[in-house]
């Protein structure tokens, strides 16, 4: 019944703390999806080529400073301007692989003194709902023989804390808590899998909207 209805892409965000692999995976991911032939494409927030994103990329690299509500804005608006092409995208059945997206807009700010999760969420209601957060787990042991913090803003072990409880906070029906502490290849295998089975079942489903 539904054979001449166009099959939608799916949207599987990946989440995670700093040196998770969450990047390495997303990269691995979308180059195996695209040689089996499922239509994929690559999206990284925050997106710094686009003007909203310099101004984010000069704030992560400490060269500009921004008022704490301001930079969360921006880093909103970086997504909004993201989603009409997402939309197009995946409804014309392209598989979009997202490194990073809402939840660590709200669980990054909201780790700022004075910032609820309710209020930091409030900017990103109604963005096209994920069907999937794969979100990356490492102990902070486990981190840190991956190495050192690097030197832009929120690189630091108390504020990644606060992070990573921030995220748990967020967690819904739609996440998926994947243990990060093994090989490159493993992790990528049961992501590999994993996904499958979203991209089957996302094909003829609308397209929510987060937090709504
Ligand atoms: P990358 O290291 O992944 O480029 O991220 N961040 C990210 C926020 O504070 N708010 C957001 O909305 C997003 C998407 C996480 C750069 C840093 O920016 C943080 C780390
Ligand atoms: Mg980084």
């Amino acid at each position: 019944a539904v054979s001449n209805q166009i099959e939608r892409g799916a949207l599987i965000v990946f989440e995670g703390c700093d040196r998770s692999g969450k990047s390495t995976q997303c990269g691995k991911l979308v180059e195996r999806l695209k040689n089996t032939g499922i239509k994929a494409k690559l999206l990284k927030f925050p997106d710094r080529r686009t003007t909203i994103g310099k101004m984010i990329n000069s704030y992560l690299g400490q060269t500009y400073d921004l008022e704490d509500h301001a930079i969360h804005l921006l880093f909103s608006a970086n997504r909004w301007e993201a989603r009409d092409t997402m939309m197009t995208l995946l409804n014309q059945g392209t598989t979009l692989i997202v490194d990073r997206y809402a939840y660590s807009g709200a669980a990054f700010t909201a780790a700022k003194q004075g910032f609820s999760l309710e209020w930091c969420k409030q900017t990103d209601i109604g963005l096209p709902q994920p069907d999937t957060v794969l979100y990356l787990t490492l102990t902070s042991e486990a981190a840190a023989k991956r190495g050192g913090f690097g030197e832009e803003r929120y690189e630091k072990e108390v504020f990644q804390e606060k992070v990573a409880k921030n995220f748990q906070d967020l967690k819904d029906k739609h996440w998926q808590v994947i243990d990060a502490d093994r090989s490159i290849e493993d992790l990528h295998e049961e992501i590999y899998h994993l996904t499958q089975k979203v991209i089957n079942q996302a094909k003829y489903k609308p397209i929510e909207k987060l937090w709504t």
